[in-house]
């Protein structure tokens, strides 16, 4: 085990230097001493882009305590997460030791689907401390789908009305209301966490026309869903209220985002190419109006336009038209679905998950690299990282802890160091430590091979 290894940092730092360990003990109970300053000493030289500099820090172990150096409130929150990892970890940290880092990458993300299954704001801003804790900084939530409608749009009361009391297999839905919604977006922001809210057209969309009579052209709406099939229900651009729909729910989103807007766009069986054109052009269009950064999934790449986003996530799909989006300038996300979805099985043993990218266990993902995942696509395209979670079999919030550690973790050391490739070992050693945590939290976790957990 190298020195460092039983702190269990997650994600490991840039550097860290030990001194020998006959130096007294740095006391880390002591409020630690923060100093916000233009410069962090040991950055000076090093070429970091802005966003990285304000999340750079370093943190000095000193006979007084543990020193911050930092020039943003998100470099301090960074720090403060990692000297947590270190306290709980119960190990010494010797006076003279330092510690010195930064992210490679920005969009480091979780995404979660309340709708298949819902889960409420308690639950929410559990996770948002699990994140914080893993220095992730973006929660994005999937609010609609064929199954139910989880967030109250005031121009239309229908939706949470007809369509948020049901989930998969009849289980019981719900509502993320505008109060709820305020709740986890200040808790969220007070731990360094955005929130990116997903209203998914044109496919995923039977909630939305069983709610409203006008998105239908036959005038008559589809009956509630709750099985698991995708890519069967589609918008109508055609359709009365159509137009105005993608309006207000661009402009209602847009004021609860903390920067972008997730406009969906995946599976859209049913759609024909022409109205998928015109509905994701459209949509586009009317987030950009408000000032957020559009984000969608990779079947909508050949409609994105510079600074929107767009998120990979089925990699054996045609990449063309991603790999062209980002020689335009379009940022990419990674969530590769052998690596990134959680709610894929660890093996096929288990009785949650699905298995239509396999099954993932821990190592699959954290020994891979966003920058050489999808050639054509360069380093410098790729925005970051989302770990995804889908909860068609995923129905409470122990079996969402279950399916989200560790492999949470792993997605999180790739989004701020670069790429978990080699790094298996370390990784192992750490993991083990920081599961103690975990262990003490409550919070339900897999025991995937090849680590000796607690
Ligand atoms: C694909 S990923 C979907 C979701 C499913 C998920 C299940 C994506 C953009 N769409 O609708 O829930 O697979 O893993």
């Amino acid at each position: 085990m190298r020195s460092y290894e039983k702190y269990g940092l997650i994600p490991q730092p840039v550097a860290i230097q030990a001194p020998v360990d006959s130096a007294a003990a740095c006391p880390l109970r002591h409020t630690p001493h923060i100093r916000r300053r233009p410069e962090i000493p040991g950055l000076e030289d090093v070429a970091l882009k802005s966003w990285q500099r304000d999340e750079a820090y370093r943190i000095d172990f000193l006979g007084t305590g543990p020193a911050i150096a930092c020039t943003t409130l998100r470099g301090q929150r960074n720090a403060q997460a990692l000297l947590k990892q270190i306290v709980s970890s119960g190990a010494q940290v010797q006076t003279g030791a330092w510690i010195l880092d930064y992210p490679r990458y920005q969009w480091r993300g979780l995404s979660i689907d309340i709708v298949r299954h819902f889960f409420g704001v308690d639950t929410l801003k559990d996770i948002v401390e699990l994140m914080a804790s893993l220095r992730l900084n973006t929660l994005h939530l999937h609010l609609s789908d064929d199954q139910g409608w989880r967030i109250d749009i005031p121009d239309y009361p229908e939706l949470v009305a007809a369509s948020s009391s049901s989930a998969v297999g009849g289980d019981q839905g719900g509502y993320v209301s505008a109060q709820d919604w305020e709740e986890l977006r200040t808790y969220a922001h007070a731990r360094g966490v955005q929130l990116v809210p997903e209203v998914d057209v044109p496919g995923h969309t039977n909630a939305a026309k069983h709610a409203i009579v006008g998105l239908n052209s036959s005038g008559e709406v589809p009956h509630a869903y709750t099985g698991i099939e995708v890519g069967f229900s589609s918008l109508e651009w055609k359709a009365p209220q159509t137009q105005r729909f993608l309006g207000v729910i661009a402009r209602t989103l847009a004021r609860v985002s903390d920067g972008a807007v997730h406009i969906g766009g995946d599976e859209s069986h049913a759609t024909p190419e022409e109205e998928y054109a015109q509905i994701v052009t459209y949509m586009a269009a009317r987030v950009r109006e408000t000032g957020r950064a559009v984000v969608a999934w990779q079947e909508s790449a050949h409609y994105l336009k510079p600074a929107d986003y767009v998120q990979v996530w089925d990699e054996r799909l045609d990449m063309t038209a991603v790999v062209e989006a980002a020689r335009r300038g379009v940022q990419i996300i990674m969530s590769p679905g052998s690596r990134a979805y959680l709610d894929m099985k660890y093996n096929t043993e288990e009785r949650l998950g699905l298995t239509w990218m396999g099954t993932t266990e821990l190592r699959q993902s954290l020994e891979w690299d966003p920058a050489t995942l999808i050639p054509g696509v360069s380093a410098d395209a790729v925005a970051g990282v989302e770990a995804t979670v889908w909860t068609e079999t995923i129905r409470t919030p122990e079996e969402l802890s279950y399916m989200l550690l560790p492999r949470l973790a792993a997605l999180a050391e790739v989004a701020w160091t670069g790429s978990g490739v080699g790094q298996w070992d370390s990784f192992a050693t750490r993991i083990a430590v920081a599961a103690r945590s975990w262990e003490r939290e409550g919070r339900r976790f897999h025991h995937s091979p090849g680590v000796i957990w607690p």
